[in-house]
This record gives structure tokens, C-alpha cells and sequence, in this order.
């Protein structure tokens, strides 16, 4: 590309302020969504071949046929264990082999014994909670939970794969001139394809005139030429297609559900939508969207395509293994609307049952789908988790407060603004440096100009118990003297082109750039060794990884990515591979973090891009949103919609990327960033600073007072993030998850759980004097965290809300632990005292966990951790061990309990443990009906009993 153009392209994204959105493709510019979504529900075409059903202990695997056009396809059962089920279906000789997706599942997954019952047309597989009803005649199944029907695969007859076949010429156009045709469109497109794959000899057959091939071959389908199938023209950029049309779609219905929620990552509600009819399917397709829109289905950083079904009779997931190009149509319906009617009124069920259905596809690889059993929402979490694994435990510093922006621009800068958080007791754990860091957008390497002695000053943020955080992006410069290049080059570490050998290039912020192939497991290994402290010269162990622009963002490319059409590791192509591609960066770069310090540390990256599995590997943010009012709301639902699938460390820049912020939005996004999982301010570079002691000082004290809310909670979210790995379960999560039977809930998004402890609602509109907060639970109270006024359940509550306040309020029944002395950093918190804050329900009850461990490290892998179970029942509060193989010795003590809802005030508050028996001191507040004990000064990890007498 000519620099002009080059430059023309910077202007577009600095200058414009809303989605360009004529850069990526509706549902029509994407020819195999078209044809997918054209289809109409109606007798599936698919039937199996009952002659060739092989029948396992747990499995099944049969032919099926397409009789549109006798092309043939495997199809596997497989009943998993924990209320899973399998299905998998590919084409049984394919021209050419067809992608499954690698590196998502944590292991194989484990079967279950099924117990089979033969039909006429079909059997009942019995496993777990579940049956499968396969029918044979046309293809379909049905799963069963409690006799229900809960996920119906194929029951409006959406299955649709397109098998691989050889492209048929047409009469008037001979193979020469196509290829000359083909030249000319590649000169037009600003990326590289010169190579046209379908040039190799004997790809491209004349079906009409070659019998045999005819017989060797799938047939081809009537309209297989239809335009598009063989080659794309998208703007300028053209999609060579050198294996022809090859999507794989299916529908899948909810009968008794009218919520769906998941497939992030879209800039919409928590609830999905009824897409067919309205708006395009949703799309997940990691790509780099310059100031997104809200409330729209269009594809942004990040994809999961994994969906919850909810609803008060049971809960169910569906999981689908494909990195390609993916869209989901949603639609609701009635079960007597389609031909579920037969089955479920078979089994039970009436015609007017509600019901979501959905349909699949994607434009390459095979059908692999997981259904998720549940029947509760906790196991649904569970089941998804024990496929593609639950968030990592964080080191503790990434739970805390991040400070980031575009770019904090030399070392002094850096040391000041260390120095400012410290000066205005405003706590924060890390400092970041963005593209600018660098020697001209060369990662791994420093501008020596501005940061001539890194390490320096990295030891200086770390004096204060900090870290730092740098940035590397997946494209490399294409420079001769670039270490990074050079042996990407020598040892073909980049992605290739469409004739599979020569280097992708595209542009990106260094200029001329290629990608390191992250699919490639050897290319992974030499990522990582490249964080080790004397190849990443000017790095320490205190240095921490950002990987961005990971989607891949390519300025210069279709959609401002890849070529579908460049290949990777395997000779894959991108097409096949493209939202897993961002996942696999993050994960080599833990890797690197782990390997550097011998096995001993915990790593943490933040990554922009994600795929099912990312939450194995750090945090996600939600990109370049913008400092208004409406992205603060949209970051809740967002936030919530990824927790829901699986990656629960999430958050979204505080203060809006794009723009400057007013002071009470600001602060605002100050009070609701507490409350994402992963809490970042950042910003754009020409953005104004925003250091949170640039504003007038009572703003500043409101901002610092939810930053010290997030160090003084840090015990809670480390423990629920604890909990989250271990089960699965969302760290933020819609009420549902806890309330499932409360319909009330179902649509909710604007105020979540943190665990299952705190009900929080942020503001997020302007000028906002007082909001209404959802307290859930019949015979529950609530309450709020600042005055200890009871709110009970199952009621809606206003709640005066100036500037200050954030509306945030404790389950009567739960015990919060805290740490009360915040200081400038989490690691000088590791060893501070707690209080607990046991919240009585209505009975007199309370139950509540503490995870601990050294915060950093990966000795809590060999028991170094400990797990305590506290219950407050008859008076008494008992602290025992939840876990006897953590062996934790911690400093940690316990220097106060706080019960809320106490209604006399005790005569004498004793504690007995292995020290004895004490009388403690206490101090009982009357109107708020809460005590608060001091000092029982044990260390946390001993047994003890407290007694309110
Ligand atoms: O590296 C610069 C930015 C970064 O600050 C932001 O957080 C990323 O989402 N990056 C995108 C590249 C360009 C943004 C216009």
C-alpha cells in the first residue's frame, strides 16, 4: 500500500466518531450467511442410514444421508458425563479434510454409559438426568430433562452442510479466463492474495464433461455456483475461496424457555434478542470495530459461541465448537408453531408452551456441539467449565485497580503519576504503557528516548508493592534488524499467504507487518521463551503482558483483519481458524510469564480478542468504547453477557476510550468499574489526562472512596474468583443465576451479584437523584452496605443516590470478608487483618467462605492456600476449615465481626479456640441493630467459635 493510503486510513479512525459500519459485512455481504439464513424451517433433508447405526455403551455413530443430494456425512452421539451430550457431524469423504477445532477443550471429555431402548424409527438413550430421542427419519434429536423436552437439534430442519466439492466451470467461461479475471481483481485488492490456490492442477474440473470425476467425487449441488460460493469480493478485498462454498449450520430450539443469553461478545442486552424478522443474526467474528455501536448484533473483539437457555423449570447450555465465521438467528415461538407439538405432547406438554429457537452456522469446519444439561444454572456453569475449563486464579494485584492510558509518555511521567496515587492516598496496583513505549511499535523492545532505563523504573513502581504492564501486539514489523522479525522470518514463525509460502503481510501500527502464527504449538513455545528477562531486555518479574489488536486487526485488510484465504500451522486457513487466533496469543504469553520465572509465578495478560478457553488465560476488557453515558449502561449487560459464558474476568475502560468524560460520568464509571471483575481506567492518546486528582477534590474523594470500597472487598472478589475457578460459576452474575425462579429477574441487566453475597446496581445515568434496586428473594432482606438499612426481599427499593453514593447492599444470610485498612497497594494488604460481616437473614442465619493463599504465586497448586467455612447459627459463629488439604500458613488475623440485623443487644460476646476461652469487647448500635465485635485477634486459619449470649 502506498503511504497516501496509508495515512488516509489514520485519518478515518481518528477522525469520524461513529462505526464505519460500510467496513464490515451485513448478514447479506456474507454469501454462505445468506444462503444459511434463507433456508426455511420445513422436513430436514438429513436422514440416517439405519443400517449403518454403530451403537456404544455411551455413544452412537451412523450415516446420514442428504437425499437432496445423496452426499453422505458421519454423524456421533456421545453421552458425557455430568447431564453433557455430544454431537458431531462431518463429511464422511471429504474432499478435503474439514477443521475441528483444537485447543479449547481441556481434555477428552469423559464418557457416560447410556442405556438404549430401540424404535421404530430411532431409540432413547437414558444417561445422566437426560434422554436423547434420536430419529432417524428425517435426522433430529431431542433431549429430555424430567420428561421434558429441554434442546432440540434439527427440529426445523435447518441442518445444512455443504460439502467440499470441485467447482464446476461454466460453459462460457474456460478456465484460463477465469484465472485471467481472477488477476485483475487481486490487483485491486489492497492486501497480498496474488496467488490464486485454484490454480493448482486438476483443482478446477468440468463436472459435465468428466464422468469419472463425477463418480470419485460429491456430486455438485444445483446452484452451487451461485455467486459468491467460489470467490468474494468484499470492498476492495477479495476472498479467493480456493475450496468452495462449506458452511455448516443447524437449528436449535428451547421449548420452555423464552431467554436465551451468552454468544458474547455484542455491545447489546443480556437477554438475546428475536433476531429473524428484525435485525441480522448475531455475528461472532473477533474483529477490531472502530466506535462501536450499541444495542446492535454486529461482531466485535471477542467471541463465545456458547448460550444459556434459562428459565424457572431448568436451565440448559449449548456449546458450539467452531472458530470460523459463526452467526446465530434467534427467534421465539410457541412449541405448537413448529414440530416439536408431536413429540412434547407425546411426552408432556402443552401447545402454547414458549419457546426460543435458534439456528447456527458457520462458514467452515465441522458440526461439534455440546449440550449442557444442567438442569440448574450452577450446573450448566459447571458442565461448560469441565469442558473448556474456568478463569484461572488471578494474581491478586490484577483484581485490584489498573492504571492505563495512550500512553503515559516517559519514564518521569511514569514515576509521577506512581507518585501521585500516593500523594492523594488513592490506591492503585498498576501502571501501564501503551503502543508508545516502544522503539518505533517494535514489541518487546523500548523507546530509549523516553524510557532509558526501564528497569529502573519498573523497580520504582514495584518499591510501592506495584506493577507494571506493557503492551505486545501479534504483528511484527517487518524491519531487517529486528531481532523479533528475523527469526520470524528464518524459521517461518509468521502466517502465510493463500499459495501457502510466501508471508502474510498486511499493515498495522508499525507499518509493513506480518502475524506470528499463535495456532502452531511449536511457534507458542518460541513466543514464550521471548518473555524470558534477558531476551525481553528492560523487563522484570514485575513486568506483566497486554496483548491487543489480536482479533487480528489488520488496517489494510477485509473488515479490517485477515485474509480469509491466508493459512496457518497445518495449512489451515484463516477462515477455519480466525476466533481462536486471539486466544491462542494470550496463551502462549502466559506461558512465557509462567516459564520466565521457573514455574513459580502467576501470569497475568490482558487480551482484546477471546474465544472460548480465553478464561484459562487472564482478563478481557471490552475495547474502545466511549466516554458516554449510554456505553457506561452497555458495560454491565456486556460484562454480565461474558460472565454467563464462562470468561468472568472482564471488565471495560473506565471513563470511555474515545472523548473526554465529564467529571460525574467519570466518577460514575469510577463507581461501576468497582464492580467489574477486571477495573482499568484507560484512555484514548488524545484524550485529555484523567488522573483522578486532576478533578476538584470532592469529586477526587468520591472516586478514591470506591477505589478503597474495591481494596476493602478485595477478600470477597478473591475468594469468588477462587469459587469460580474451582465451580465454574460466573464471579458477576444476573440475578437468575441465584434467583432462578424469579421471573422478575429474567430481563435484567442493569444490576447484578457479585458472588452471591452483594446485589449491586451502579448509576449510570446523568443527573440521577435516586434509582429503583430489585431486592430478590421471597422472605429475603437486603442491606445496604453503607447505612445497614434493611430492605426486604422480593420488592422493589428507591434509593436516594447522590454523587456518592453507590447503591450496593449484602444478602441477609451471607458473610463478607473485608479488609478495612486500604493501603497504596494489594501486595501490602497480603498479611492485614479481616473483619467479617455477617449479615443475618430472617432466621438469624448467615453462611460465608474466605479463600487465602500468598496472592502470587503457584504454591496454592500444592496446597499452599487455605479455605475457611464460617456459619452463624444459634447465636454462634463458627469458623471451621472448608478445605483440609490447604496448608496456608498465613499471618492474616481476624480483627473484627460486624452482624447486621441483630436485633437485642448480647449481654457478653466470648471466643473460645485451641487458645482458650475470652470474653471480647463490643459495642452494640441499637437503631441499626448492629454489633460490632473487636479484636477477636486469632489468626484466620484457626478453628474458633464466637458466642453472642
Ligand atoms: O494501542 C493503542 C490502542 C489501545 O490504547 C486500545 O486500548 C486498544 O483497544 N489500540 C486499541 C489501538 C488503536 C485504537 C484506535
Amino acid at each position: 500500500m502506498m503511504w497516501e493510503r496509508w495515512w488516509l486510513l489514520v485519518a478515518l479512525f481518528v477522525g469520524c466518531h461513529a462505526v464505519d459500519r460500510s467496513n464490515f459485512k451485513t448478514c447479506d455481504q456474507s454469501t454462505f450467511c445468506k444462503r444459511n439464513r434463507a433456508l426455511e424451517p420445513g422436513e430436514s433433508q438429513y436422514h440416517v442410514l439405519p443400517d449403518t447405526v454403530v451403537l456404544s455403551d455411551s455413544s452412537v455413530t451412523m450415516d446420514v444421508i442428504n437425499k437432496q443430494n445423496d452426499v453422505l456425512f458421519t454423524a456421533e452421539i456421545h453421552a458425557l458425563e455430568d447431564n453433557t451430550a455430544r454431537i458431531r457431524i462431518n463429511e464422511k469423504s471429504p474432499l478435503h479434510p474439514r477443521y475441528g477445532v483444537q485447543g479449547v477443550l481441556i481434555g477428552e471429555p469423559k464418557a457416560d454409559n447410556w442405556k438404549v431402548q430401540r424404535s421404530s424409527d430411532g431409540f432413547q438413550a437414558v444417561f445422566g438426568n437426560s434422554t436423547a430421542v434420536i430419529t432417524f427419519s428425517p435426522f433430529r434429536v431431542d433431549f429430555l430433562v424430567n420428561n421434558e423436552v429441554a434442546v432440540s437439534v434439527n427440529n426445523r430442519g435447518l441442518l445444512n452442510i455443504e460439502h467440499y466439492r470441485n467447482k464446476k466451470v461454466k460453459e462460457e467461461q474456460k478456465p484460463e479466463e477465469e484465472e485471467a479475471d481472477q488477476e485483475g481483481k487481486e490487483e485491486e485488492d489492497t492486501g497480498n492474495q496474488e496467488e490464486d490456490p485454484n490454480k493448482e492442477e486438476g483443482d478446477i474440473e468440468d463436472f459435465e464433461d468428466d464422468e469419472e470425476d463425477e463418480m470419485d467425487s460429491p456430486p455438485t449441488d444445483d446452484g452451487d455456483d451461485e455467486a459468491g460460493m467460489w470467490e468474494e469480493t468484499f470492498k476492495t478485498h477479495h476472498d479467493s475461496k480456493p475450496y468452495g462454498p462449506s458452511s455448516v449450520g443447524l437449528d436449535v430450539s428451547f421449548p420452555g424457555s423464552e431467554h436465551v443469553y451468552g454468544i458474547p461478545e455484542h455491545a447489546d442486552s443480556l437477554a438475546l434478542k428475536v433476531t429473524k424478522g428484525s435485525t441480522d443474526p448475531y455475528r461472532l467474528y473477533n474483529l477490531d470495530v472502530f466506535e462501536y455501536e450499541l444495542n446492535n448484533p454486529m461482531a466485535l473483539y471477542g467471541s463465545i459461541p456458547y448460550m444459556v437457555s434459562h428459565s424457572a423449570a431448568k436451565t440448559v447450555g449449548v456449546f458450539w465448537l467452531n472458530s470460523a465465521e459463526t452467526w446465530i438467528d434467534i427467534t421465539s415461538a410457541t412449541a405448537g408453531q413448529t414440530m416439536l407439538t408431536k413429540l412434547m405432547s407425546f411426552f408432556k406438554s402443552a401447545e402454547d408452551t414458549p419457546q426460543v429457537d435458534t439456528h447456527w452456522f458457520s462458514e467452515s469446519g465441522i458440526i461439534d456441539m455440546f449440550v449442557m444439561l444442567g438442569p440448574s444454572p450452577r450446573s450448566v456453569f459447571r458442565q461448560y467449565s469441565r469442558l473448556a475449563g474456568s478463569t484461572m486464579l488471578p494474581p491478586l494485584f490484577s483484581i485490584a485497580y489498573h492504571q492505563s492510558r495512550w500512553n503515559y509518555n516517559d519514564q518521569e511521567d511514569v514515576n509521577n503519576v506512581n507518585a501521585g496515587f500516593d500523594q492523594y492516598d488513592f490506591p492503585m496496583d498498576v501502571i501501564w504503557l501503551d503502543i508508545e513505549h516502544t522503539d518505533g511499535k517494535k514489541y518487546f523492545t523500548w523507546d530509549s528516548g523516553k524510557f532509558p532505563a526501564s528497569i529502573d523504573m519498573i523497580n520504582g513502581v514495584a518499591a510501592k508493592g506495584r506493577k507494571m504492564i506493557t503492551i505486545i501486539d501479534p504483528h511484527i514489523k517487518r524491519e531487517s534488524n529486528y531481532r523479533i522479525h528475523q527469526e520470524a522470518e528464518a524459521q517461518e514463525l509468521y502466517v502465510k499467504k493463500a499459495d501457502k509460502t510466501s508471508i502474510y503481510e498486511g499493515w498495522c501500527w508499525p507499518g509493513s507487518s506480518s502475524w506470528i502464527d499463535f495456532t502452531n504449538p511449536d511457534i507458542r513455545k518460541w513466543w514464550a521463551e521471548q518473555f524470558a528477562l534477558d531476551k525481553y531486555q528492560g523487563s522484570t518479574l514485575d513486568l506483566f503482558t497486554w496483548n491487543d489488536m489480536n482479533e487480528p486487526s489488520v488496517f489494510n485488510g477485509p473488515e479490517i483483519s485477515m485474509h480469509k484465504d491466508a493459512t496457518h500451522y497445518g495449512g489451515w486457513e484463516h477462515r477455519d481458524v480466525h476466533n481462536i487466533y486471539g486466544m491462542f496469543q494470550p496463551q502462549a504469553t502466559c506461558e512465557g510469564q509462567v516459564m520466565r520465572s521457573g514455574g513459580k509465578e502467576r501470569p497475568f495478560v490482558l487480551s482484546r480478542a477471546f474465544f472460548a478457553g480465553s478464561q484459562r488465560y487472564g482478563a478481557i476488557w471490552t475495547g474502545d468504547n466511549t466516554a458516554t453515558w449510554d456505553h457506561l449502561k452497555i458495560s454491565i449487560p456486556m460484562i454480565l453477557s461474558i460472565n454467563v459464558a464462562g470468561l468472568p474476568f472482564a471488565g471495560a475502560d473506565v471513563g470511555g476510550f474515545f472523548q473526554n468524560p465529564e467529571v460525574d460520568l467519570l466518577v460514575r464509571w469510577y463507581q461501576a468499574g468497582a464492580f467489574y471483575p477486571f477495573f482499568r481506567a484507560h484512555a484514548h492518546v488524545d484524550t485529555k489526562r484523567r488522573e483522578p486528582w486532576l478533578y476538584d477534590d470532592d469529586k477526587l474523594a468520591i472516586m478514591r472512596d470506591a477505589v478503597r470500597m474495591r481494596y476493602q472487598l478485595l477478600p470477597l472478589w478473591y475468594t469468588v474468583f477462587w469459587e469460580s475457578s474451582v465451580t465454574g460459576a460466573p464471579v458477576v452474575r444476573p440475578l437468575w443465576v441465584e434467583y432462578p425462579k424469579d421471573q422478575n429477574t429474567y430481563p435484567m441487566e442493569d444490576q447484578f451479584l457479585l458472588g452471591n453475597s452483594l446485589l449491586v446496581k451502579p448509576v449510570t445515568e446523568q443527573h440521577t437523584s435516586s434509582v429503583n434496586v430489585y431486592m430478590p428473594g421471597t422472605n429475603a432482606v437486603w442491606y445496604d452496605v453503607q447505612t445497614y438499612e434493611a430492605y426486604p426481599g422480593y420488592r422493589w427499593a428507591s434509593i436516594a443516590t447522590p454523587l456518592s453514593k453507590i447503591p450496593v447492599f449484602q444478602r441477609g444470610g451471607s458473610i463478607v470478608p473485608k479488609k478495612m485498612r486500604v493501603r497504596r497497594a494489594s501486595s501490602l494488604m497480603v498479611n492485614d487483618p479481616y473483619t467479617l460481616v455477617v449479615a443475618l437473614d430472617n432466621k438469624g442465619k448467615a453462611k460465608g467462605q474466605l479463600y487465602s493463599d500468598d496472592g502470587h504465586s503457584l504454591d496454592y497448586k500444592q496446597g499452599q492456600y487455605l479455605v475457611r467455612d464460617f456459619q452463624f447459627a444459634n447465636k454462634k459463629l463458627t469458623s471451621s476449615s472448608g478445605d483440609p488439604n490447604g496448608i496456608y500458613k498465613t499471618k492474616e488475623w481476624l480483627e473484627r465481626v460486624i452482624v447486621i440485623g441483630m436485633n437485642v443487644s448480647p449481654a457478653s460476646i466470648t471466643i473460645s479456640s485451641d487458645e482458650g476461652e475470652k470474653n471480647l469487647r463490643f459495642k452494640y448500635d441499637a437503631p441499626k441493630k448492629v454489633v460490632e465485635v473487636k479484636k477477636p485477634g486469632l489468626n484466620i486459619s484457626k478453628d474458633f467459635v464466637i458466642t453472642f449470649s
